[in-house]
This record gives structure tokens, C-alpha cells and sequence, in this order.
């Protein structure tokens, strides 16, 4: 910014006309990249409608304990809604367990009603549906909950995320596949094409196996793979076994762990439970499968339970740890993001000195605009166009709409300052170079990385 800035002062007259006209040709150049690059969404937790839909809109059949979340009122009782609207409603008026015991509209309409019409919506979770609303061609402006009802009941679920996927500009959706939530392992076990939609990659999701064996391995046991509280050398084959049937099972293209902040591996060594678990069971498999590993470390589980999936708190995470495990197993290969916003540049520092660490998105609560800016900018200077600078997160098909709206924004304004920046020293990066790098950002340095060996 500065030495675009300084070049076009001095150069006067035509000169700085011609200067201006270049930036903005430039500008808007970037902008159409970021806009018109279709994205794969690296982490998602949405699913197909083979998964059963609780809301079935103009199709048959709804499921209660469906998979499929879509729709306006999954949309206002998303989790981060839900905690921000304890914060305004007073405890008396309506205890947590009134609010559960709501059905979802009535939960939809109390969100509504608090958070969108008795005070207004701009915090990032509020301003998201109505990106939404907007994009799907609903007007915002009417506030007419029951015409956005009315419009999501003709819509057919399957039809939608192909809506929905095109308006994004979405390539690919990247599911969430619990293995320990009996809900969804079960569908996985009753129908064997329940993963089938190409549009759909399956991603293999098991945090207890690394965050509480005791759990993890009574489990394992009851599903056949015998394994006992302390790991010997029978119980790793055994976790090794289950592992291989889940991948190959599901036909994950990677898998993934979330982890809280205390997480800490101390090196080959260390004999913590899940240190083992990860050097003797996960690593192995993941190198024998070819396929990397995804550590979100940093959210600390249920410190208000009562607000269920939006009860987690933020933590500081250890860094120094997550470089120990790419230094001590170089045949593997993880993607890493941090929820702590103090986390982000020791990670980026981290991924410069391993090549087999690629740092992605802006997780959960730093995904907010002013945090996606201030990290991308930092991760851009670090890291040129070696990482992953999102993932959507949605846990409701509509909100990849306003996810990607808003990072593609925030994304170009930075691109459009660094790409100036250059310019100015007379290196004019050409169409097909910033589509390229762009490419990289939203497709391709996901790709390469699940393919390297
Ligand atoms: O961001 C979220 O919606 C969280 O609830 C979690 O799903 C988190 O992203 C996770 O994958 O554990
Ligand atoms: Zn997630």
C-alpha cells in the first residue's frame, strides 16, 4: 500500500492517471478471480439428503434425527445464535431447559424475535442470515418470517443444495463423519451408499480416540475391536483394524480430530495415552492409507452445557506441540487450524518450517470479519499461497452462502493490497497468474495435499 501509494503521488498528471487506472484495472481483476473461483470446502457439517432431512420442505418424507439441516429455521437456531440470545434474554423469563423444550420454530421465532426485531442484527451470526435471505432472493427488508417459511416448504432439500451450491460458488462440500455418534454411525452401517453424493466428500471424524480413550476404547470393544484402558500391542492392531474398515467404510479423503487447548504431545517419548495413540494407531494408518490428518485444537468442551453445541469456550493451544508431531512423523501430513486468535501466527510461523503442515481457516470464533482480515493479511506475508485461508463450518446448508459471501470479500481486500503492493515495484501479475494463485487458495492446495505422498 505504501509504495503504490508513493509512486503513484509522484508520478503526476497523466502519469499517476494512468498509475490509478492500472490499480483499479487490477483491483477489479482480483475481485472477479476471488468472486468467480469455485471453492471446495475443506470442513463442513452438512450432509446429503441420503443422511434423512428433519425438514423435508416439498419432498416426502421428513426424519426427525435427520443429518440434513437447511432452511430458515435451522438457520435462526444455529448455535451461535442460540448463545447470543441468552445474553439478552434474562434468566427468569426463560430458563434454559423452557427454551429446549421448545419445538424448532418456536425456538426459530424467540431468536427472531430478540435478536432480529427487538434490537438489530449486526453481530456476524444475525448479519449471516440475512446475507442468506438476500442471495436466495428473499428480501431481508420485510422481516416476514412466515413468508421465508411459506418459500423454504416448496423448496425440495436435494434440489436446494444444488441452489444453494451454485450461489456459493462451492465446488465440493466436505462432510463431518462422527464415527462415535451412534446417530450418524448407524446410517452409515444400515445403508453402505449413504455417502454416495459427489457433491459430498467424507471426511473421518473420531475426537475421542485421542481425547478420552477410556470412552474410545469401551466402545471399540462393544463394536467388536477388543481393546483394553492401557494400550498393548494387541489393542493397537485392534485400533488399527477399526480404523482401516471406517476409512475404507466411509471413503475418507482425510481425517480429523478437534482437540482442547491442553492438548500437548511431548515427542516420541511421551507416554500421555493419546501421544500413543497417535504415534502407534492414528500415524500409521494415515501413512499406510496415504491420507493426512486435521487437528482443530483449541475449543474446550461444554463450559456451560446448557447451551449445548454452543456451550464451548475458546483456548490457548500449544503450538510447539503440533511442530513436534510434524517433525516426529515426517511420512505424515496435517492440516492444522487454531481457534485462539493468539494462536494464528506462532501456527503460521510453525507451517514455514514443515512442509508437511498446511494451516487452514478461520475457526468458529474467528471467523468474524475483522479477525479473518487481520489473519489472512498475517498468513498472506507468512506464507505466500501455501495455505488454506477458509473452510465454511456450516452446520445449515443456506449458511455456505453468507460464509463464503463474506470471506470471499474480506479475502479479495486482502489479495487486492498485496497484489498492489507488487505492482508497484513494477512486477504486474497477469490474469491467468492471479487466477492461478487464487485457484490455489480455494481448490488446489487442498487438492495437492491430500494427493502428495
Ligand atoms: O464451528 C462450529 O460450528 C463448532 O460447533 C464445531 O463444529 C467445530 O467446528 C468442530 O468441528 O468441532
Ligand atoms: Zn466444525
Amino acid at each position: 500500500m505504501v509504495a503504490s501509494q508513493l509512486q503513484l503521488d509522484s508520478a503526476g498528471g497523466a502519469g499517476a492517471d494512468a498509475a490509478t487506472e492500472q490499480m483499479t484495472a487490477l483491483e477489479s481483476l482480483v475481485r472477479r478471480a476471488v468472486r468467480e473461483q469455485p471453492v471446495w470446502d475443506f470442513h463442513t457439517h452438512l450432509y446429503p439428503p441420503s443422511f434423512g432431512t428433519p425438514f423435508s420442505g416439498a419432498a416426502n418424507g421428513a426424519d426427525p434425527k435427520g443429518l440434513m439441516l437447511w432452511g430458515i429455521d435451522e438457520l435462526l437456531t444455529y448455535h451461535y445464535l442460540v448463545a447470543e440470545v441468552f445474553r439478552v434474554v434474562p434468566a427468569r423469563q426463560l430458563p434454559y431447559d423452557d427454551f429446549w423444550r421448545m419445538t424448532k420454530s418456536e425456538q426459530a421465532d424467540h431468536i427472531w424475535k430478540h435478536l432480529f426485531l427487538e434490537r438489530s442484527p449486526i453481530s456476524e451470526a444475525c448479519r449471516g442470515v440475512l446475507t442468506t435471505l438476500q442471495r436466495l432472493g428473499l428480501d431481508p427488508g420485510d422481516r416476514d418470517l412466515q413468508g421465508y417459511r411459506g418459500w423454504f416448504a416448496q423448496q425440495d432439500p436435494n434440489r436446494q443444495i444444488d441452489r444453494v451450491m451454485e450461489i456459493a460458488g462451492v465446488s465440493r462440500i466436505t462432510m463431518t463423519n462422527a464415527v462415535f455418534d451412534d446417530n450418524e454411525r448407524q446410517r452409515w452401517l444400515e445403508n453402505q451408499d449413504v455417502g454416495a453424493d459427489s457433491r459430498f466428500a467424507a471426511v473421518l471424524r473420531f475426537d475421542p480416540l485421542l481425547c478420552d480413550w477410556p470412552h474410545a476404547a469401551a466402545r471399540l470393544t462393544e463394536w467388536g475391536y477388543p481393546v483394553g484402558p492401557t494400550l498393548d500391542d494387541e489393542g493397537v492392531e485392534q485400533g488399527r483394524r477399526f480404523l482401516r474398515d471406517w476409512i475404507s467404510r466411509t471413503r475418507a479423503i482425510y481425517c480429523a480430530v478437534s482437540l482442547p487447548p491442553e492438548f500437548l504431545y511431548d515427542g516420541m517419548e511421551d507416554s500421555r495415552i493419546s501421544s500413543q495413540v497417535l504415534r502407534r494407531i492414528v500415524a500409521p494408518v494415515l501413512e499406510e492409507t496415504n491420507m493426512p490428518l486435521a487437528l482443530m485444537i483449541g475449543s474446550k468442551r461444554g463450559v456451560n452445557p446448557q447451551l449445548r453445541d454452543g456451550g464451548d469456550m475458546v483456548g490457548l493451544a500449544d503450538v510447539a506441540s503440533v511442530a513436534r508431531i510434524c517433525a516426529d512423523l515426517p511420512r505424515n501430513r496435517l492440516f492444522c487450524t487454531m481457534l485462539a486468535r493468539e494462536n494464528q501466527h506462532e501456527l503460521a510461523v510453525a507451517a514455514r518450517k514443515f512442509r508437511n503442515l498446511m494451516v487452514f481457516g478461520c475457526w468458529w470464533f474467528v471467523n468474524n470479519p475483522s479477525l479473518i482480515d487481520e489473519i489472512t493479511r498475517m498468513r498472506v506475508e507468512l506464507l505466500g499461497v501455501s495455505f488454506i485461508p477458509q473452510h465454511s463450518d456450516a452446520r445449515v446448508l443456506d449458511q455456505l452462502i453468507y460464509k463464503w459471501d463474506h470471506s470471499r470479500e474480506l479475502i479479495a481486500n486482502v489479495l487486492v493490497d498485496k497484489y498492489r503492493d507488487v505492482a508497484a515495484t513494477g512486477w504486474r501479475p497477469t490474469e491467468a497468474e492471479i487466477r492461478r494463485d487464487v485457484r490455489l487458495y480455494f481448490h488446489d492446495n487442498m487438492a495437492n495435499f491430500l494427493a502428495s505422498p
